[in-house]
């Protein structure tokens, strides 16, 4: 199965949440009135597209009703999904493979979202075209997180610095850094731990890998990716949230849109919090991330064919 089709497949949930409910609310010549505009507004709301992006698409969508300009249900449709579109085709800034060595890419979120997984696919992605990769385990708080990176290594061919479990973080980075100049690599990409238990902690520590990074390389980290899972829906709004104030966010990968049902959240990051989706994760494979394309993931949401 190609990615189109496994996105589509894993996008299924939020198709029967979203489209199909707007298909169903709207079948035949049912009439635009009130009741049918709240319950349109429910639907997006039940779909995890957050308060924001509903008001501002229900308040545009009443006007036009006001308008006569939509008067059939399938203005209505054409209207939100033509709008949906518009809001995720404003996307922009995927780097690509062709960057400037070394590139350094820090890689944050909240445990289990996918950081480490991440990394493996990214890693994959940079090899294929070419790049030589490091990967560093500035995740020292458990030592099975240093192996799983090292599996990942192994399996996409990439170097790995690690220290033992327990170390500071930003003295793996600090190594990390120095290595990738010395040995000339392309791509440096750096795991952190995503524990919350301690908020204040953990955002020091990121600030910290942060200077050291830009310390070693002027301009790094040149891309700071967020990871969430997309199966957390409104949830990882606030963690975007969360996450922004201690770090300059560059991007968002979502992960695990394979199955759930909240994948109409991607719309409300792209509104809410103006940090472009660079990268969607469909699995748990290696060729199971792919840069984000807005018309991809809408054509996919409304099950239009390619
Ligand atoms: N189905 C699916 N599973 C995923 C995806 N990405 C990651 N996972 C799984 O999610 C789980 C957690 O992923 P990790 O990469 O370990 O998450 P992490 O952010 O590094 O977590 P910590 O190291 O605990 O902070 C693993 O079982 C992954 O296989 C995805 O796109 N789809
Ligand atoms: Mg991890």
């Amino acid at each position: 199965m190609g990615f189109f089709d496994r996105l589509k497949a894993g996008l299924a949930k939020t198709r029967e949440k979203l489209a199909d409910k707007i298909d169903e609310l709207l079948h035949g010549s049912v009439k635009i009135d009130d009741e049918l505009l709240d319950e349109l507004e429910e639907t997006l709301i039940m779909s995890d597209v957050g308060t924001k992006t509903t008001e501002k698409l229900m308040t545009n969508l009443r006007k036009g009703v006001r308008k006569a300009e939509i008067k059939t249900s399938d203005d209505v449709k054409k209207f939100l999904s033509n709008q949906i579109r518009e809001i995720l085709l404003e996307e922009e800034g995927f780097t690509g493979v062709e960057v400037t060595p070394p590139y350094v890419i820090l890689m944050i979120g909240v445990n289990g979202a996918g950081k480490t997984t991440t990394i493996g696919k990214l890693s994959a992605y940079y090899k294929e075209g070419g790049k030589k990769v490091m990967v560093a385990a500035a995740d020292t708080f458990r030592a099975g997180a240093i192996e799983q990176l090292e599996i990942w290594a192994k399996r996409t061919g990439a170097e790995i610095i690690k220290h033992n479990e327990g170390t500071n973080p930003s003295s793996v980075a600090l190594d990390a850094v120095r290595s990738a100049v010395a040995g000339n690599f392309d791509v440096l990409i750096v795991d952190t731990a995503g524990r919350l238990q301690n908020k204040f902690n953990l955002m020091e520590e990121l600030k910290k890998i942060n200077r050291i990074i830009g310390k070693g390389i002027a301009g790094a980290p040149h891309e700071v990716l967020l990871v969430l899972d997309a199966t957390t829906g409104q949830n990882a709004l606030r963690q975007a949230e969360l996450f922004s104030k201690s770090a300059n966010i560059t991007g968002i990968v979502l992960t695990k849109l394979d199955g759930t049902a909240k994948g109409g959240m991607i719309i409300g990051i792209k509104e809410e919090l103006n940090i472009p989706v660079k990268w969607v994760g469909v699995g748990e494979g290696l060729d199971d991330l792919r840069p984000f394309n807005a018309k991809e993931f809408a054509d996919a949401l409304f099950g239009i064919e390619e």
